[in-house]
């Protein structure tokens, strides 16, 4: 499907709205105001962005440690996200998830992972409930190279294809699990044959790219809402940073840093639709500038918003009343 102008400027919206909330939570993490660990997903933005593009609200995803960027992709309100991870009470969840908790149902965002590989067994329970009740939907599970190696992961897979169901597995292949290296520790040859051999498609796909993620998760999307079952991409990305905010990255030498840099998806989006004339700098940056404004209020409304109140928060929404 052509892109609308309009498309492409809630493309670039979605992308540069992970890259600046990233640079900030960075920012107010070094200034000691976001507790517990943060796992940013600066370089990642295409392969989540292009992802979700063509999700609806009622579509699922299922998220990781490194999950910002597939909340904002999906549409979850930044402010409440960065309450969120400040662990203010007016978070999305009520300050009491954090960084690697967030979910929002609204949106169909099952929620952040915390254990790797927690989110595919949790697709293709969301998946199974899309098949019976027959709507057409579609969910997400987002994994890391490392996640595929879990053996939640393989019998997710496994279910997945036994039940037809319309689960799509991305494995965002960033090249590390942590400090280690894919290379060393997925030990099959490539990521992407090993899921086939599951019985399920499984494309590899530029994910610094968003139009071929998107066009990609086309025929993901195609597969599993036809009846046609489980479909997976692997998106080779680039990481920015270390594995948490703070990481020195010791083990990744400088030049392999500046590649990574020099592949980033967004001025690589901005040349392409600058060059076909589709849309102008101006548009762009005017862009930017409204976003910077929202992550701005965002992480000073964070800074100055209350912690949850111990005596009437700490047993609020632990448990959830059936009857
Ligand atoms: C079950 C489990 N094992 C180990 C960890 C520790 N851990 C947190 S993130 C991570 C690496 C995950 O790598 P990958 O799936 O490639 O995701 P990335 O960090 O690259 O986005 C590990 C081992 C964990 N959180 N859960
Ligand atoms: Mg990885």
């Amino acid at each position: 499907m052509q892109l609308s102008r309009d498309d492409l400027k809630r493309a670039y919206r979605s992308m540069f709205t992970i890259r600046a909330f990233e640079e900030r939570v960075e920012k107010e993490f070094a200034e000691g105001n976001i507790p517990g660990f943060a796992h940013v997903y600066l370089g990642q933005e295409a392969s989540g962005v292009g992802v979700c593009f063509d999700l609806a609200d009622d579509d699922y995803i299922g998220s990781t440690h490194r999950g910002h960027g597939h909340c904002i992709a999906k549409g979850v309100d930044v402010k409440g996200m960065m309450l969120e991870i400040m662990g203010k009470a007016g978070g999305i969840c009520g300050g009491k998830g954090g960084s690697m908790h967030i979910a929002d149902m609204n949106k169909g965002m099952l929620g952040a992972n915390a254990i790797v590989g927690g989110s595919p067994p949790i697709a293709v329970g969301a998946a199974l409930t899309q098949k019976l009740n027959k709507t057409g939907k579609v969910a997400v599970a987002f994994s890391g190279d490392g996640a595929s190696n879990q053996g939640t992961t393989f019998e997710a897979l496994n279910m997945a294809v036994v039940l037809g169901v319309p689960a799509i597995f991305v494995f965002e292949n960033n090249g590390y699990g942590e400090h280690t290296a894919a290379s060393y520790a997925v030990g099959a040859p490539s990521l992407a044959e090993r899921v086939r051999s599951f019985g399920l498609p499984c494309e590899v796909v530029d994910g610094m790219d968003f139009f071929a993620v998107r066009e990609a998760m086309g025929r993901a999307l195609e597969h599993a809402r036809n009846g046609k079952g489980p479909y997976a991409l692997e998106t080779v990305c680039k990481r920015f940073l270390g594995h948490f905010v703070g990481d020195p990255q010791a083990y990744r030498t400088p030049q392999e840093l500046a590649e990574a840099r020099a592949a980033d998806a967004l001025p690589r989006f901005r040349a392409a639709v600058t060059g076909a004339s589709l849309l102008t700098d101006e548009d762009l940056d005017a862009i930017e500038a409204e976003v910077l404004a929202i992550v701005e209020e965002a992480a000073v409304a964070g800074v100055a918003a209350p912690m949850p109140d111990p005596d009437r928060d700490l047993t609020r929404d632990v448990y959830l009343k059936y009857a």
